[in-house]
């Protein structure tokens, strides 16, 4: 029988929405906090511990989206508040150089061995688009392969959607794209390396290079097939095009070099964002010294930045990393288990109530895609009913599980969540089935 699920008491929260909507477009510094894809009204946050969120109105939470991954130490862990609090008192930002950026440089190359230098930038979005520019400056070409579902933040040429076949241009992904920019991307679906083939054999020599999220995120969770990153590795290899990935989300978290270092990848050049600032603004690419030097004020290919390797930023970020190059022996192994807990409780309580779901997990993320089919691409991905993800998303809020809001995000968790959160969503999640 199902029960009706209260929501609880928000009205302070509804009071600073209204606000914000006066102030910002939806309300919102950023799109998905708006909870459209979900519906209802986001909670304004006013702290968080562990793996505890808490409301302006006094509701607790617990957090599966982790300020979308940065927070796999939990919120406020002592280490991370205490070195921005030092750093802090010795002014917020020089715009000049600090022995911090490199002290998280040398721990993001212990790390990931891939990259010999890097540059720290200011989100992901830099990262990615100084990426770019550098593939196309070190290949002289134009052309950049993206897939379908995969973000890679917001720079003009990733805001693309496939053009009407695999080997035929981008078409803008957002208003204020120009054509001629999206006819420079090539949109392709994920987990599939025919449509890659295709790709180079129309556009022979022009492809600069692929940039693509190892595991996607940003589709849902959606891991690659067997056999498919070696795969476009092959492939660029051949064709003198250069193997972006983008760990944006997935650097520190799938391991302690991300989905590189779990699935043995050999890409030319890494974004990275999230994890790597702590939860402060930071982002990075890195790769080869001979790529790299081609950036100024060395070579000819302009990058820049005010907030680059700010001081308070590096802190966070270098607390952030040592803890978990310290303890990644039992960081990593603890986090899988309790995500597989926790993704495979709830996926069993879905099948009591006949809730068609499908699981995609793997390290510390995971999305639970509400249909029956196995999702592998972006195309199966949207298949999910939706509607029934927002009355889910919003039943387990209203008992005080916060879910990443929209099917098409990853949940994360981080290391202070256990055996008492895996019960307490197991069970939120069993009413909130039969609640749909
Ligand atoms: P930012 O510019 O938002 O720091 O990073 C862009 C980005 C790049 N690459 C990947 C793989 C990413 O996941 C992101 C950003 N992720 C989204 C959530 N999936 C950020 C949340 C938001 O846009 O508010």
């Amino acid at each position: 029988m199902s029960q009706p699920i209260a929501a609880p008491a928000r009205t302070r929260s509804q009071t600073l929405q209204q606000r914000a909507e006066r102030l910002f477009p939806g309300g919102v510094n950023s799109p998905v906090r708006a909870f459209r894809a979900v519906g209802g009204a986001p909670p304004f946050l006013e702290s968080a511990e562990g793996a505890w969120l808490t409301d302006v109105d006094g509701n607790r939470y617990i957090d599966y989206f982790g300020s979308w991954g940065p927070m796999i130490l939990g919120h406020a862990f002592p280490p991370v508040v205490e070195a921005i609090e030092r750093a802090a008192r010795k002014s917020a930002s020089f715009g000049a150089s600090t022995a911090a950026e490199g002290d998280l440089a040398e721990r993001v190359i212990a790390c990931y061995p891939a990259i010999e230098k890097l540059r720290f930038v200011s989100s992901g979005t830099e990262a990615t688009m100084s990426a770019i520019r550098l593939a196309r400056a070190a290949t002289g070409r134009n052309v950049i392969v993206k897939f379908e579902g995969c973000y890679h933040g917001h720079a003009d040429g990733l805001l693309v959607k496939a053009g009407s076949g695999v080997a035929t241009f981008g078409i803008p992904g957002s208003a204020g794209v120009p054509d001629a920019v999206a006819h420079l991307t090539l949109a392709l679906p994920y987990n599939d390396l025919t449509s890659v083939e295709a790709a180079f054999a129309a556009h022979k020599g022009e492809i600069a290079a692929i940039i693509l999220e190892p595991v996607v995120g940003n589709a849902g969770c959606i891991p690659p097939a067997e056999g498919y990153l070696e795969g476009l590795r092959t492939i660029t290899r051949r064709e003198g095009a250069l193997l972006i990935a983008d760990e944006v989300m997935t650097g520190f978290r799938l391991a302690l070099g991300g989905a590189v270092e779990r699935y043995k990848m050999e890409p030319d050049l890494i974004t990275l964002g999230k994890i790597v600032g702590g939860g402060l603004p930071v982002g990075a690419f890195g790769g080869k010294r001979e790529l790299m030097d081609l950036l100024a004020p060395l070579g000819p290919v302009y990058q820049a930045g005010t907030l680059s390797g700010n001081p308070l930023a590096m802190a966070a970020g270098i607390a952030t990393v040592a803890h978990l190059q310290e303890h990644a022996g039992e960081i990593y192994p603890q986090l899988e288990a309790t995500a597989k807990a926790i993704a495979e409780g709830v996926a069993a309580e879905a099948a009591k109530t006949g809730v068609a779901l499908t699981t995609n997990h793997i390290g510390s993320m995971w999305t639970w895609f509400f249909t029956s089919n196995p999702v592998t691409n972006y195309d199966e991905a949207a298949k999910s009913d939706t509607a029934a993800f927002g009355r889910f998303h919003r039943a387990m809020l209203d008992q005080g599980i916060w879910l990443p809001p929209s099917q098409f995000e990853a949940a994360f968790l981080g290391a202070a969540h256990g055996e008492a959160e895996v019960r307490a969503t197991i069970a939120a999640a069993r009413a909130a089935f039969q609640s749909l």
